[in-house]
């Protein structure tokens, strides 16, 4: 890839990588231990959807953009590919040629991988929960393009996203594919688009969206439910990480995994339900759980083209804009601040 003069010709061959997360050891620090906690002796118990990405569920998932049931991945990619040269030019028709580009959920890189010799970023900034497959990610696009500057981020975003000082200031675009904005409700969505938009907190420059639009049920529920049970893994992978964050004592085989599509909240749903009644015991708490008792482990919502534009202008972004597929079946936007 021929950079411009101005950009150093040979960054370090390796990534820098700054782990925000792990560091938020059980007992320590309130985090995993006490959300969890909370979530799983509520009377509707729950638990966020951050936590299905341990080191498996992070290949778990790579597994399920590869089903034939699960269109959002490729849906997206197509998009891309059909729309490199424009979205370049929209950024470049609004000055900004080499981005600091801020890659949220990046997960294995591969969408970026794809993005990055149009859009020439002068850094890659890829940001996951999954610190350690994140950092082997990271040495793959540092290998595929070992002039650019990147600095990975072990981080949980749902919590804030305070950027550290390696991530360059200037031109920042933030990165955020695949439809995971998603899994926030809609008021979190807003409130998270609110903070990228804010030129104070996400001193960025505008946002590249990935987002899954509302179809018929049978598809939603098919790319949620696949016939081959690897969503179903993923979803009670989940417990398993919960025994490791909370010294829990789940038995995935008691579980049975459940995802319809929410017409009325146009969302997708995700539980886990007991198959028989059954308690489950950490350090300090017992939870019981009737047959057909359920937990919420994620909420999947899907939006229309008009209602995401104007939750993007409502959250003070200025130009908005869009390219679906000739299904629309899925919408990449670029919004900018
Ligand atoms: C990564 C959040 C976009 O909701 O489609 C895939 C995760 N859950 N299959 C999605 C997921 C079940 C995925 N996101």
């Amino acid at each position: 890839m021929n950079l411009p003069l101005n950009i150093p010709a040979l960054s370090p061959a390796s990534p820098q990588f700054i782990n925000l997360y792990t560091d938020a050891v059980p007992g320590q620090a309130p985090g995993p231990v006490q959300e969890l906690s909370e979530g799983l002796m509520a009377a509707a118990a729950s638990v966020s959807p951050k936590y299905f990405y341990n080191a498996l569920g992070s290949k778990l998932f790579e597994a399920i953009t590869a089903l034939s049931e699960y269109y959002p991945t490729r849906t997206e990619a197509g998009i891309f590919g059909a729309s490199h040269a424009q979205i370049a030019q929209t950024l470049a028709d609004r000055g900004i040629h080499h981005p600091c580009l801020i890659d949220l959920g990046a997960g294995n890189c591969a969408k970026a991988m794809a993005l990055i010799p149009h859009l020439q970023p002068r850094q890659y900034v890829p940001v996951d929960i999954s610190a350690d497959f994140l950092k082997e990610a990271a040495e793959q696009v540092q290998s595929r393009f070992p002039a650019l500057d990147i600095v990975g981020l072990g981080m949980d975003f749902s919590a804030g996203l305070a950027l550290p000082d390696e991530v360059q200031a200037h031109d920042r675009v933030f990165f955020y594919p695949g439809s995971s904005l998603g899994n926030f409700h809609p008021e979190q969505a807003l409130q998270f688009l609110q903070h990228m938009a804010d030129p104070a907190q996400g001193r960025a420059r505008g946002l590249l969206l990935g987002i899954d639009l509302v179809k018929d049920t049978a598809t939603l529920e098919a790319a949620y439910d696949d016939s081959l049970g690897v969503t179903a893994a993923f979803n009670k992978n989940l417990l398993l990480n919960v025994n490791q964050l909370l010294q829990s004592d789940f038995d995935v085989r008691q579980w049975r995994h459940v995802a319809l599509f929410n017409a009325a909240q146009s969302r997708i749903e995700m539980h886990l339900e007991a198959m028989h009644a059954l308690s489950v015991r950490w350090p300090g708490h017992t939870r019981r759980f009737e047959a057909g008792e359920r937990i919420h482990t994620e909420s999947s919502y899907k939006y229309t083209l008009g209602g995401m534009t104007a939750l993007l202008k409502q959250a003070g972004f200025r130009q908005v804009r869009h390219w679906s597929d000739p299904q629309n079946w899925f919408a990449v936007f670029w919004a900018a601040v």
